[in-house]
């Protein structure tokens, strides 16, 4: 199976009981960052991953770093930045109590605590000290959330581009994040549009297509990206349509009772990545997807822990009339 790199910003998140923020005594910590989540499920279903990042010189990072080489990624690659802290985030969840300040249940809100961050400072320069890592890799993946973090970190993605090549797919999720951005809006669109047109494989969550290119709808998306042979849009909670070069077919959600959405997107494109990297038909690449959210969707985590291969493998084969 060929290796996979994932290169993007990692961040300690602090989960508070659902309710208003202010009234939260306590917060679970966790690991997040979109690029880092991937990595984590690819590694869980077997692919060997690595992560490229930069933490600082404190217990988040030091935190990160053991904790996705717990899930078996390959952390060789994660610089220690001794000026910059590690970002974090705090995930604060609803209650739906109506209480003022209080979301609905199962909702939830992300506030950085990132400017500034070590991994605000990646830049091409982390590639070239991560040569032979990325010269191995059959698959690399990125975000737009690392495009947005800084002028360097967007030189960066644009570097990703270039080792796009016959053997190496590279990956990209629009995983837009408006927080992030300061620059003016058709520069946003202009980007990310580039990144996407430069991937072997885009995942655009409908609302983030919307926000970004003023269209959710699949069809229309696929018009003003016919490039990346795999495009995956992701339509709402029920449905996700996968264009595969000239195919087009929609796999329904599983119906399930949400916990807590945030990071489902990226157990969505490990499972997809995975199942691609394992040679599986195009259909079973979205199915994959679905099941590994599923895990997230079910966890007050951005990613919970995933059943094992086979178990995913039945459940994937399951008869697609079951799906619907
Ligand atoms: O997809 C989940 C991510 O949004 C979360 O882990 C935090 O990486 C993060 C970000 O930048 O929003």
């Amino acid at each position: 199976i060929r290796r996979a790199v994932t290169v993007g910003e990692g961040l300690a998140v602090l989960i508070a009981r659902p309710g208003p923020l202010e009234d939260s005594p306590v917060f679970e910590r966790g690991a997040a960052g979109a690029e880092a989540n991937v990595a984590g499920v690819l590694s869980q279903l077997g692919v060997p991953t690595a992560w490229l990042s930069r933490v600082g010189d404190d217990g988040f990072g030091r935190y990160l770093v053991r904790e996705l080489s717990a899930r078996g990624v390959d952390t060789s690659a994660v610089s220690v930045d001794s000026l910059r802290p590690t970002g974090v985030y705090v995930k604060e969840r609803g209650s739906g109590s109506g209480r003022s300040g209080d979301l609905a249940a199962g909702t939830s809100r992300m506030l950085y605590y990132r400017t500034g961050s070590a991994a605000s400072a990646l830049s091409p320069a982390d590639l070239a000290e991560a040569s032979g890592l990325l010269d191995a890799a059959g698959l690399i993946h990125c975000t737009g959330i690392t495009t947005a973090l800084s002028p360097s970190a967007t030189d960066l993605t644009e570097a990703l581009l270039t080792l796009r090549r016959p053997g190496r797919l590279i990956s990209f999720d629009l995983n837009y994040r408006a927080a992030l951005w300061n620059r003016p809006a058709d520069t946003v669109a202009d980007t990310l549009a580039r990144h996407i047109r430069g991937s072997d494989i885009a995942f655009l969550g409908a609302d983030e297509a919307d926000a970004v290119f003023g269209t959710s709808e699949p069809d229309a998306l696929r018009a003003l990206f016919p490039q990346p042979r795999h495009l995956v849009v992701k339509n709402d909670k029920h449905s996700v349509t996968g264009f595969l070069g000239a195919e087009r077919v929609e796999v329904p959600a599983l119906s399930l009772e949400v916990t807590e959405s945030i990071g489902a997107g990226d157990a969505f494109a490990g499972g997809y990545l995975a199942a691609l990297l394992q040679g599986r038909p195009h259909e079973q690449l979205l199915r994959f997807g679905h099941l590994c959210a599923a895990a997230a969707l079910t966890g007050a985590g951005d990613v919970a822990e995933l059943p094992p291969v086979r178990t995913l493998e039945n459940l994937a084969a399951v008869a697609a009339s079951e799906w619907a």
